[in-house]
């Protein structure tokens, strides 16, 4: 391997010879890492999802682009890497150079070029030297609420749970979304009338580490905090609020975390959680602090979300499990235990919908959660991945036996084991498989990119990896009406609307 570190705000690297592929690198958790080939990908729809999914500031970028670093791929295999070693920089891939862009002036970047492995062996001990790498702790394995009851949870129901799973080797049982008030507003809602508290008692009683969900960088409007604090969020250089996607049916606002009051709430916030008895804090959409946007102290974007970042951490010690999701990657680094590092799994492989109509791979999908995933397991070295649940019984989802197995190697590969399955879907057999693979480490080879050995059987991922083709001529006009519908507030209300009620059945089954 050949390389060397420079310094520049807008560094050109000639690519000596024809490249075959590019390697992006999403923005946050949830964005897509893939390699692709060269032609340029369509723009992921809807656009009213851009600052939820994806780096907004490059979305609308035709060359192959990624957020701190990219590559090329050349016929033996061999890559070549331009990777920033600070945050706001972004790499495309320009005529015959990769091109180093910069949000704040010069930084420091490693070019390499040899066997990929080699090169980001490298990169990541150059990047753990600059951000640090949490404590190690062990791999937790985890019940998660949300992809069975989604926001359909209550006190009685996880209370139950608990009991389920006490005998099933389990650390943690997270609580997920549904528990909240509102996004903003993190007191508990009339389905937790006993609070919080008594929750992570009944879970701790079991013998297990209470885990809870918070997205604390992101309020809707209808929430208290937004209307009693207009000024701790984040606006644009025109004054208006600058608008951090949209979910749960309504429009979402990012806290500026260069606010001196701000850092004082989301200190109380962690002391809180903690004061409840969770050590398990799993902090979603974290890339909301992180848009651009006019900011109390001008710090540059990526840095006042870490800024905010690193007080949470504090506040909630190094003895709690932090858990970092829909997080922008670089900038997390060395502040959190565990990054999420793909988007949602759902109980399908993928849906045609949103992976044609919408060519968007940062939706829930089991295809788009390994695929981005799979790109990102050279961060290992830095931060323990989460590559989202794994489903054990074949109630509760769409998929097939071998698709199952996939997402399961996936998660030993991680060493991060977590499920949502409900105790009562299980058969005997699926129960018995569930304790074997939570109870025993997998031995894990790399063979190549996308093949594995575990526990000696040979596993390859390889059918994760293909996007959808895009669409061409008529189709293409068909697509861009679906993409102007999807784009209206109704559209994904109507969707909210419709997985809130399926997430409504599947309670109403627990309780027969
Ligand atoms: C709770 C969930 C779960 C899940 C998180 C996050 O619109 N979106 O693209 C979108 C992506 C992910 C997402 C929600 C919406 O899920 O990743 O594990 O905690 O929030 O709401």
């Amino acid at each position: 391997m050949e390389y060397q570190i420079i310094r520049s705000a807008h560094p050109f690297v000639k690519i000596p010879k024809t490249a075959q592929r590019y390697l992006v690198h999403g923005w946050q958790s949830w964005s897509l890492a893939s390699w692709i080939d060269l032609s340029p990908l369509p723009i992921p729809c809807p656009q009213i999802l851009h600052p939820l999914q994806y780096d907004p500031v490059y979305i609308q970028e035709q060359k192959p682009h990624g957020s701190w670093y990219g590559a090329v791929e050349f016929d033996d295999g061999n890559i070549l890497l331009l990777g920033a070693l600070g945050l706001e920089t972004h790499v495309r891939m320009n005529g015959e150079y990769l091109e180093g862009l910069s949000e704040a002036g010069a930084n420091d970047w490693l070019v390499a070029e040899g066997v990929e492995r080699d090169v980001f062996d490298l990169y990541s001990q150059l990047l753990i030297h600059r951000f640090g790498s949490a404590p190690r702790k062990k791999p937790p394995r985890v019940w998660c609420s949300w992809y069975s009851l989604y926001t359909a949870i209550d006190e009685k129901i996880l209370n139950q749970i608990c009991r389920q799973v006490q005998e099933l080797p389990f650390d943690v049982i997270q609580v997920d979304d549904g528990w909240q008030q509102k996004v903003g507003d993190w007191q508990p809602n009339p389905k937790f009338p006993s609070g919080m508290k008594s929750l992570a008692k009944t879970i701790c009683a079991q013998g297990k580490q209470a885990g809870l969900w918070l997205a604390p960088l992101l309020a809707v409007k209808s929430s208290q905090l937004f209307r009693k604090h207009p000024d701790w969020f984040l606006k644009d250089q025109q004054g208006r609020f600058v608008v951090a996607g949209f979910n749960w049916g309504e429009q979402l606002f990012a806290l500026d975390t260069t606010h001196p009051q701000v850092l004082e709430w989301l200190q109380s916030l962690m002391q809180m959680v903690r004061e409840w008895g969770f050590d398990y804090v799993k902090l979603d959409f974290l890339y909301a602090a992180a848009l651009p946007g006019k900011r109390f102290q001008d710090l540059p974007r990526e840095t006042a979300y870490r800024q905010g970042l690193k007080v949470m951490r504090q506040s909630l010690g190094d003895d709690a499990y932090l858990l970092a999701c829909g997080a922008p990657i670089f900038p997390s680094l060395g502040l959190c235990d565990a990054l999420r590092v793909g988007p949602d799994v759902s109980g399908e492989w993928e849906n045609n919908r949103d992976a044609v109509l919408l060519a968007n791979p940062a939706i829930p999908a089991v295809r788009n959660a390994i695929r981005t995933t799979l790109h990102r397991l050279w961060l290992e070295t830095i931060v323990q991945i989460d590559p989202d649940v794994v489903y054990f019984t074949s109630q509760g989802n769409h998929l097939t036996n071998e698709q199952r197995q996939l997402l399961q190697d996936l998660a030993q590969i991680c060493h991060f084991r977590a499920t949502s399955d409900l105790p009562h879907w299980f058969t005997e057999k699926e129960l018995t498989s569930l304790k074997q693979y939570l109870e025993k480490e997998a031995d894990v080879q790399w063979v190549d990119r996308y093949t594995f050995r575990v526990d000696g059987r040979v596993v390859d991922f390889s059918s994760a990896i293909p996007l959808a083709q895009p669409l061409t001529g008529i189709k293409e006009l068909g697509r861009n009406l679906f993409c102007w519908l999807a784009n209206h507030p109704w559209a994904l209300k109507l969707i909210d609307w419709q997985s809130k009620r399926a997430a409504e059945r599947t309670r109403r089954s627990l309780g027969e």
